[in-house]
C-alpha cells in the first residue's frame, strides 16, 4: 500500500453492470461486494426474476461513491435476441455490431417480451463494463452461449464470474473453457463465502479488464484496505470496553433489616441478585454484538438467543455449565497467567519497599495468585455476593447494599473473551449477500474438559499481558498497559482473519 491517501480522480466513477441469467446470484454478489445486508436495498430471493429493473449499487465509503455497480434483471430471451441481431446486422460490415445492439434496444424497449434484455443492455451501451455471472455448480448449456455472444457484440470490457451456488458440484473447468472464448477473464467469487480478501481480489480483477478506471479502482482498493485495518482497531477497542465493563459490573440492591431477618429471605435476595447480575452481563454482551454488527455493516442481524427469523443463536449462554467447560483457559494456563499477574503485584510491592523484602513479596504474590486460580479453576460461574454487614450483623437505618458480581472464577473474562472472539469470527466471515439466519452455535465446540476456544492457543506472553490488565480491571484500577493489551487484541483479531488462529473443524 502507498503511504499517502490517493486523491480522487477528476474523471468519472467506473461503472460495471452485473448481468447473467435469472437467479444466478447477481444481486447476492453485489450485496457481498458492497456490504449491503439489507434486502430493502438489494433484493435477493430464491424466486427467479426478483430484480425487475436496473438499480444503481454504489460501492461507498464515508459517503463517497467510489465505484458504481448496476444490478440488472436476468436474461430471459437471449436466443431470440441474438437471432434478431444476426438477422439485422448488415453483412457488408457497414454497421458496428454495437450499433445493431443499439437498434435492438430502441426497437424493443417497450415490448414486454424483450424488456429484460433491453434493460440489462442499456447501461452496457452507456459505457459500463460487464461482469457476467454464472452458476458453476450447474453444467454449461448451449443456450448460455447466446447470452455470451450478445455481450461480445457490445464490445465492452468484460469478465465472467463463477458463483458456485450449490457448492456440491463443480463444473468450473467446463465453464472456463466456454467463457474463455468470449471473456477477457474468468474468476471465482462465491456470493455466500467471500470474505474481505476475496472482495478486494475481485476489484483487482476489474482493473485487469478495464484500464479506463485504473486510478479510481486502485484508490478504492487502497481506501477499503485502510478502512478494514481501522475497523479492526475499533473492534479491539470495543472488546476492551466490554471486558472492562463486565469485570467492573456489580448488580446491587439496598436491603433493610426486615429483609434479612430470616435465612431463607437472605438466600432469596441473593439468588435474585445473582439472576439480575447474569441478565445485566448478558445485556452488555448483546449491546456488544450490536456495536460490532454496526461496525461490520450487519446492523440488521438480530441478536437473540431465541430461534426465530434472522436470529443469532447462541448454543449455550454465557453462564451455562457447558460454556464454562469448553471456553477460557485450562487450569494450568489460568494458574500460570494469574501467578504471573500476582507476581506482577508482588513486584510492585518490592518496588514500593525499595527491595527491602528481598523478593519475598514477589514469591508470595505469585504463590497466592497461582493457588487461588488453581482451586477456583474447577468452579463454574459462582457469582460473588458482597457482604457489607458488620460482624455483629447490625444493619443501619438506611439499609445496606448487597451486590452480586463478578463470578469468583478467574476464568470469567477469558470465557467472555473466547465468546467475543467467536462472535467476531462469525461476523467477519458472514457474507452480506446471505439472507439466511445468522447462527452462531457454540454447541459443536466439544465435550468434556477439553478447552476448545482461542484463549488456550494464545502465547504465554499474550496471556500474561491480558491477565495483568484483566486483574487490574477487576480491581477497578487503570493500568499503563492499555496500549499493549490493545496491540495483543488487534493482533488476535488479525490472526483470526488470516485463519492463523483456528477453531476445531476449521
Ligand atoms: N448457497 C448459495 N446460494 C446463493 C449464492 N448466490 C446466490 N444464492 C441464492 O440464489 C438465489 C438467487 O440469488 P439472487 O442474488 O437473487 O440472484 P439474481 O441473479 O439476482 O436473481 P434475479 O434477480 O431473479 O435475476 C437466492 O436464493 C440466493 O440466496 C451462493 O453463492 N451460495
Ligand atoms: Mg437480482
Amino acid at each position: 500500500m502507498p503511504d499517502t491517501v490517493p486523491q480522487p480522480e477528476l474523471h468519472s466513477i467506473p461503472r460495471f453492470a452485473v448481468v447473467g441469467r435469472v437467479n444466478k446470484g447477481k444481486s447476492s454478489i453485489l450485496a457481498t461486494l458492497v456490504e449491503e445486508a439489507d434486502n430493502e436495498h438489494i433484493r435477493i430471493s430464491s424466486i427467479p426474476g426478483e430484480t425487475t429493473r436496473c438499480y444503481s449499487i454504489p460501492l461507498k465509503l464515508a459517503g463517497e461513491t467510489l465505484i458504481e455497480f448496476i444490478d440488472t434483471p436476468g436474461f430471459s430471451r437471449a436466443r431470440q435476441t441474438l437471432q434478431w441481431l444476426k438477422d439485422h446486422h448488415p453483412s457488408d460490415g457497414s454497421e458496428a455490431r454495437i450499433d445493431t445492439v443499439r437498434r435492438f434496444v430502441r426497437e424493443f424497449r417497450d415490448e414486454p417480451d424483450f424488456m429484460d434484455e433491453c434493460l440489462l443492455l442499456e447501461p452496457v451501451l452507456d459505457g459500463a463494463g460487464i461482469v457476467y455471472v454464472v452458476d458453476s455448480s450447474k453444467p454449461f448449456r448451449p443456450d448460455f452461449g447466446a447470452e455470451m455472444e450478445i455481450l461480445r457484440w457490445t464490445g465492452r470490457p468484460r469478465m465472467a464470474v463463477l458463483n458456485n451456488i450449490s457448492e456440491t458440484t463443480d463444473f468450473g473447468e467446463e465453464w472456463r473453457e466456454r467463457l474463455g472464448e468470449t471473456f477477457n477473464l474468468t474468476r471465482e467469487f462465491n456470493a455466500h463465502q467471500a470474505r474481505f480478501k476475496e472482495r478486494i481480489r475481485l476489484l483487482r480483477h476489474l482493473l485487469e479488464i478495464d484500464d479506463r478506471g485504473r486510478e479510481q479502482i486502485e484508490r478504492t482498493i487502497w481506501l477499503l484496505e485502510a478502512d478494514w485495518v481501522d475497523r479492526r482497531g475499533r473492534a479491539a477497542d470495543i472488546i476492551m470496553d466490554l471486558l472492562s465493563s463486565c469485570l467492573r459490573k456489580k448488580t446491587c440492591r439496598t436491603v433493610s433489616s426486615g429483609d434479612l431477618d430470616r435465612d431463607y429471605q437472605r438466600k432469596r435476595i441473593e439468588q435474585d441478585l445473582k439472576e439480575r447480575y447474569k441478565k445485566d452481563i448478558q445485556q452488555l454482551e448483546l449491546d456488544h454484538h450490536k456495536r460490532m454488527g454496526r461496525l461490520y455493516r450487519h446492523e440488521k442481524l438480530q441478536v437473540t438467543e431465541a430461534l426465530d427469523d434472522s436470529a443469532l443463536v447462541i448454543g449455550e449462554d454465557l453462564f451455562a455449565e457447558e460454556t464454562w467447560k469448553v471456553l477460557g483457559l485450562n487450569r494450568n494456563q489460568l494458574a500460570m497467567a494469574s501467578a504471573i499477574a500476582g507476581g506482577g503485584a508482588g513486584l510492585a510491592i518490592d518496588a514500593a519497599t525499595g527491595g527491602l523484602t528481598g523478593g519475598a513479596a514477589t514469591v508470595l504474590g505469585a504463590g497466592v495468585g497461582y493457588l487461588a486460580a488453581h482451586f477456583k479453576g474447577r468452579a463454574l460461574a459462582e457469582i460473588k455476593i458482597s457482604n457489607p454487614l458488620s460482624p455483629t450483623g447490625h444493619i443501619p437505618a438506611g439499609g445496606v447494599q448487597l451486590c452480586a458480581g463478578p463470578p469468583s472464577n478467574l476464568n470469567f473474562p477469558w470465557i467472555l473473551l473466547d465468546r467475543i472472539l467467536f462472535h467476531y469470527h462469525h461476523l467477519i466471515v458472514r457474507a452480506h449477500g446471505r439472507r439466511d439466519d445468522f447462527v452462531i452455535d457454540f454447541s459443536h465446540l466439544g465435550e468434556g474438559e477439553k478447552r476448545l476456544g482461542y484463549a488456550v492457543k494464545f502465547s504465554s506472553e499474550r496471556r500474561r499481558v491480558l491477565q495483568t490488565w484483566l486483574a487490574a480491571q477487576a480491581k477497578g484500577k487503570s493500568v499503563d498497559e492499555d496500549s499493549k493489551v490493545f496491540g495483543e487484541l488487534e493482533e488476535t483479531l488479525n490472526e483470526i482473519e488470516e485463519q492463523e488462529l483456528l477453531l476445531p473443524g476449521e
